[in-house]
């Protein structure tokens, strides 16, 4: 059986959004990061970065990475990635913003927005602009289109939805980004994104 070792993080979320749009069975294995149980020899025998998520398959080595665990979601059951050409090339465009920006200045900003012990102004104000303009470019990018990429719903808004829904962490206020909030809103009324986002069970990051 399929196993999902994640917790109640974006970078998990992407993942078990991903497993829930596809329908495909899976067993969750919480890992309580706040808890280090990423450190644990198991999960280390995994991934030996000692991150979330992880996704094991039968007859597969281990898959670690968000990123690539939802490609090779999307290219094993051929869903939610054009197969070639230049609509591939698009979203896999703004997938990759997602996961080398978008994710991981927010993820910054968390640190010096709430959970460093100090917060140097500077430092504060430094990675709240780069989420900032992301932002900008999301919102832009949304004007008039319902899907970062190509024509239809895929790994890029995937990717990118789990963050969008840590603006708190990085102080943005959706409302000052309309297009961005519609997509947000109609990507989270999608039934397998509201159970992705609720997995795993009761885990919480507080
Ligand atoms: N680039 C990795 C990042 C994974 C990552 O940073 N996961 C976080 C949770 S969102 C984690 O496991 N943090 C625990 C730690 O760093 O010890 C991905 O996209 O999967």
């Amino acid at each position: 059986m399929r196993r999902f070792y994640g917790w109640a993080t974006p970078n998990s979320h992407r993942v078990a959004i991903m497993l829930e749009e596809l329908g495909l069975p899976y067993e969750v294995r919480p890992v309580n990061i706040r808890a280090r149980e990423q450190f644990a020899p198991e999960v280390l025998a995994l991934n030996p970065y000692g991150k979330v998520p992880i996704l094991v398959e039968d007859d597969a080595p281990p898959l670690f990475e968000s990123g690539a665990i939802l490609l090779h979601l999307a290219e094993t059951h051929r869903r939610f990635l054009p197969d070639a050409g230049p609509a591939r090339a698009e979203t896999l465009a703004w997938l990759m913003l997602a996961l080398t920006s978008l994710g991981p200045f927010t993820g910054q900003a968390h640190h010096w927005t709430e959970l460093a012990p100090e917060k140097p102004e500077a430092a504060r104000r430094h990675s709240i602009g780069l989420v900032e303009r992301v932002y900008r470019l999301l919102d832009a990018r949304l004007e008039g289109r319902d899907v970062l990429a190509g024509d239809a719903y895929s790994v890029a808004d995937i990717a990118a939805y789990p963050w969008v829904a840590k603006h708190g962490w990085a102080e943005m206020r959706l409302e000052e980004f309309p297009n961005l909030a519609r997509w947000f809103a109609a990507i989270g009324a999608r039934p397998a994104v509201m159970r992705g986002m609720r997995v795993p069970e009761g885990a919480r990051l507080e």
